[in-house]
């Protein structure tokens, strides 16, 4: 085991001195839990080609069984992400029985209306309402198959848009998409959400029918209190201030979720934290800083994202990782010294405040608190080293 109480103590007090209640971030970092998606331990690609790893899961029960072992080295990741049909199964029940076997509980249901030949032209918003009505159909079943699950989030994302002027009426496809949404809201379970998540282009170029987080926000305030908004980190425009819209989003009680990733220019689906690990930090800061203030929100943290480069289930666990990191890096912003710069109109002050935090090396802390969970204190190292992936390969 690495010897880290010395650099612990010295962390602990230098924190300790900054009015940082240490013993209260450990517990909250104890408590983070994060979703993994199916989709990150199968084979994917790009538009272009897909390469194909040894090993990689070929069916829900295998990945499964690799979100399982991301959880075991982590302890942080107790649900998987289901889309469908992807992960379609014959018996739910089993399932369920599976997962729960393996210590974790199925997520997000999240159905897929982008990818039958009949959504060409678009799902809830299609021009046919024979199209239209067959999307209604299959989230419906997708709050079926959640019930069977006992999962409580439907995570709902359209690849619906045009790509020409005048290809389509822009307003008839948003009263399509109102009207579609009200028939899948009215049909979910009193304790059950639906997550509306936007991206501002992809698969469609030239008009996204859910394209902002103001046009996610004003479907979920007509639907009701039980749709939320999903933020997925890489589906912005270029410099856009998510951390903002975070904070905006908490503050109306609105954000429901999120599907962590990173992007350098599109909807990369790159490794979170990995290109710009500041941003990240900053929206991090922003649930905290809300957290303290007493606003109550119950968001999902799931990641999104498939890689064809990295081993995935590496990947997954260097992601898991990150986002701990970065969560605990947040947790250590004095944040009273910070009102007070603010109120002082000390500007300089205030962002070092900040910046401090974010430079902080919290390994030790964190290797505090995987001790205490009675994880490795090196997940990745410990999975290396476990010789799963050579045994999948193998069995696979
Ligand atoms: C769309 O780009 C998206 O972010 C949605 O969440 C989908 O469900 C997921 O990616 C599929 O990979
Ligand atoms: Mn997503």
């Amino acid at each position: 085991m690495r010897d880290y109480k010395t650099s612990y103590k010295i962390l602990k007090s230098s924190l300790e001195e900054k009015g940082v209640n240490v013993s209260k971030v450990e517990k909250k970092l104890k408590a983070l839990k994060i979703e993994t998606p199916s989709w990150g331990y199968s084979d994917s690609g790009t538009r272009f080609a897909i390469f194909k790893q040894k090993g990689a899961a070929k069916n829900v029960k295998e990945k499964i069984q690799d979100a399982a072992e991301v959880h075991k080295v982590t302890g942080i990741c107790p649900s998987i992400a289901l889309h469908i049909p992807w992960d379609v199964t014959d018996n739910w029940n089993a399932l369920l029985e599976y997962s729960l076997s393996l210590g974790i509980k199925p997520g997000a249901i999240n159905p897929n209306l982008f990818q039958d030949p009949d959504y060409k032209l678009g799902s809830l918003c299609n021009p046919d309402g024979k199209v239209r009505k067959k999307a209604i159909n299959h989230v419906l079943e997708c709050i079926d198959i959640a019930k069977a699950l006992k999962s409580k989030d439907i995570s709902l994302w359209l690849g619906d848009g045009t790509n020409y002027p005048g290809q389509d009426d822009m307003r008839e496809r948003k009263h399509r998409l109102e009207d579609s949404l009200k028939e899948i809201y009215d049909n979910l379970q009193d304790d059950m959400r639906i997550l509306i998540e936007y991206k501002f282009f992809e698969p469609a170029f030239y008009n996204t029918e859910i394209a902002d987080w103001g046009m996610a926000y004003n479907l979920c305030m007509k639907l009701g209190n039980r749709a939320m908004v999903l933020v997925d980190l890489g589906h912005h425009a270029l410099g856009t201030n998510i951390e903002q819209i975070v904070a905006y989003l908490l503050d109306e009680g609105k954000l429901g979720g999120f599907h962590f990733n990173n992007k350098k220019y599109a909807d990369d689906d790159l490794t979170v934290g990995s290109i710009n690990p500041y941003e990240f930090f900053l929206i991090f800061n922003e649930l905290v800083s809300a957290e303290e203030d007493g606003i109550k929100a119950d968001i999902a943290y799931m990641i999104d994202q498939c890689h064809n480069l990295k081993p995935k289930i590496e990947e997954m666990i260097q992601s898991v990782e990150n986002i701990q990191k970065t969560y605990a890096k947040a947790l250590i912003v004095d944040r009273k010294s910070l009102k007070k710069f603010q109120q002082d109109e000390d500007i300089i002050m205030a962002e070092k405040i900040i910046t401090e935090a974010f430079e902080t090396d919290i390994t030790p802390l964190l290797f505090k608190v995987r001790e205490e969970m009675g994880v490795p204190l090196d997940p990745l190292e410990f999975f290396r080293d476990s010789g799963y992936l050579e045994k999948i390969q193998i069995q696979r």
